[in-house]
């Protein structure tokens, strides 16, 4: 069967990028590549289409031509937006095309997207490989789409849910994600978040066991390890095909089981592969001799969640370490000479002004390489999301699609701070952290590719654009206290 596999836009409408250079954090979608890889090996025929590429007036007229069969779209809720309106021009466009979504919103809420619009015709509910693989398969042989574990389907006027689908034991029976059937080329990770280019990103394992506050954990607490040989041969397949020098883990634990990892570590240097990697770990599971293995095997820098200095906030969050278990992980992890990437969040309910403040200057102590300051927000599916609606901790916009933590206001404010001072909050922390000569001076003596030193240009152009913000701010604040 013909599949169209889309990924809306996130960014403005119908940016039309030529390719993704200087749109912040946009990497091509792991998980709709697995899906493909698994559609393809069942023999089907995909089309993958970027939101970021083209207009949806192009990837309509792609669809149509390709004669698609059948269309499925990656929903994170905030996309959702986005997604609704291109589903139905779809399906109005094709009244036969089946159409379908997966992905973490679509998984967060799939009764209230499927009630809002009947152009689209199921939801696949948690990890979609083998759901859409059988989905698919009956779609071609007109089976019963009831009997498929892990949908939401049409049934009449009404919906059915069919009973969940158990996550898959073996992650290793999956076929390598199908990067070769998305533009690659059109791709440039953002200048933040990589040493150099061209840059693959991978995943040597599922699932976390943290249960942090405002985290919406799709794949549950047990953690599903790949095997390591298997990983590298998929870092080997990138570095042969498309020439790649660093790898970003996208594992939302990495390094839970220290053996997986030393293992992984162990075949890398065994075959001597010459890539440099990133990935995120908790503070509470790291030590020195895996970070030196870490370090000797090509991992340049490790991600921590900091989200907070002061350690009421950190339980709240109920991130279950302590600051001092942060300060520690940091500081080790630089004395193997190992960089760190850190991120904080402003806004966590019960934190003030004051507290936000605190915060930067714990950035400032644990001095990373690079940071990056969020407001937080409630997604669709996380305790904290459930929270807010049963009315405590603060108040939230309604629109999905002021879920995007990069917008110029708070999604969430809770009953301790303004918004306002949440946008304050993120300004002053770019402009205190960033505007140290001790910093700028470590910084530009540790520039490791020439893509680097045009992230350092870049960065200064939005430190630059902070700066004026605050200073309008503090303004328009002098002037209104003046008038009063
Ligand atoms: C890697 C990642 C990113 C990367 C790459 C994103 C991308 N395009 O894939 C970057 C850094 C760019 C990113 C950005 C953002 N991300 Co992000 N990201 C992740 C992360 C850590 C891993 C995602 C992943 O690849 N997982 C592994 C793959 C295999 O799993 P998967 O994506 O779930 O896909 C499976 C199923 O969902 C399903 N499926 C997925 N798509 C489809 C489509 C169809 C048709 C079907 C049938 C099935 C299906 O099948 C897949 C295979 O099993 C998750 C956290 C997590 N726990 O997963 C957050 C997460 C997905 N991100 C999130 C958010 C909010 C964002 C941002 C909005 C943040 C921002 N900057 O404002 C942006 C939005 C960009 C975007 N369009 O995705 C939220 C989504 C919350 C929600 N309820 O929707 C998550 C869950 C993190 C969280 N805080 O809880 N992200
Ligand atoms: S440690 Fe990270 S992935 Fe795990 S629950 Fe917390 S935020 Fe989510």
């Amino acid at each position: 069967m013909r599949i169209a596999l889309v990924v809306p836009p996130w960014g403005p409408d119908d940016i039309r990028a030529k390719d993704t250079r200087g749109i912040s954090g946009c990497w091509p979608t792991p998980g709709l590549q697995y899906v493909a890889a698994v559609l393809r090996d069942a023999g089907h025929e995909i089309l993958f289409l970027e939101g970021f590429f083209y207009s949806n007036e192009e990837m309509l007229e792609r669809i149509r031509e390709f004669r698609a069969r059948a269309l499925g779209v990656y929903v994170i809720s905030l996309l959702w937006d986005k997604a609704k309106p291109f589903i139905e021009r779809a399906k109005e466009q094709d009244p036969q095309l089946f159409t379908f979504i997966g992905g973490h919103g679509a998984t967060a809420m799939p009764e209230s997207l499927m009630k809002s619009t009947s152009a689209l015709d199921a939801i696949v509910i948690g990890e979609g490989e083998m759901t859409s693989r059988e989905l698919v398969g009956a779609l071609e042989n007109g089976e019963d789409l009831k009997n498929i574990r892990g949908l939401l389907v049409r049934d009449g006027e009404g919906l059915h849910r069919t009973p969940l689908r158990e996550m898959m034991e073996d992650l290793d029976q999956l076929p390598f994600p199908a990067v070769d059937l998305c533009e690659m080329d059109r791709y440039y990770p953002s200048f933040e978040q990589v040493s150099t280019v061209p840059a693959m990103q991978m995943l040597a394992s599922r699932g976390c066991n943290g249960s942090c506050l405002y985290c919406y954990k799709m794949y549950g607490s047990r953690i599903r390890l790949r095997d390591p040989v298997r990983v590298v041969d998929e870092i080997e397949y990138y570095i042969r095909n498309y020439g790649t020098r660093e790898i970003k883990f996208w594992d939302e634990h990495f390094s839970h089981d220290h053996d997986h990892v030393y293992e992984i570590c162990d075949e890398i240097i065994r075959r001597k592969v010459r890539v440099r990697w990133w990935v995120s770990c908790r503070a509470d599971s790291v030590d020195r001799p895996l970070l030196r293995a870490m370090k000797k095997a090509g991992c340049w820098c490790i991600n921590y969640g900091v989200e907070s200095g002061v350690q009421k906030h950190l339980d709240t969050l109920m991130k279950h370490e302590t600051v001092d278990q942060i300060r520690e992980a940091v500081r080790l992890t630089h004395s193997v000479g190992i960089k760190t990437h850190t991120t904080y969040i402003f806004g966590i309910p019960g934190e003030t002004f004051e507290d936000g403040l605190e915060t930067i200057e714990f950035a400032k102590e644990l001095n990373s390489f690079t940071v990056e300051f969020f407001p937080i927000t409630p997604f669709p599916g996380t305790p904290l999301y459930k929270g807010v609606h049963k009315g405590l901790f603060g108040t939230m916009s309604s629109a999905l699609s002021d879920q995007g933590m990069l917008l110029d206001r708070p999604c969430f404010v809770p009953f301790t701070m303004t918004a306002d001072e949440i946008m304050e909050l993120r300004r002053l922390a770019y402009t205190r952290y960033f505007l140290r000569p001790g910093f700028l001076l470590y910084r530009l003596t540790n520039i490791m590719s020439p893509f680097q030193l045009r992230a350092i240009f870049h960065g200064a152009g939005s430190l630059f654009m902070m700066l004026w913000e605050q200073l309008t701010s503090l303004w328009k604040k002098r002037r209104s206290g003046s008038r009063s």
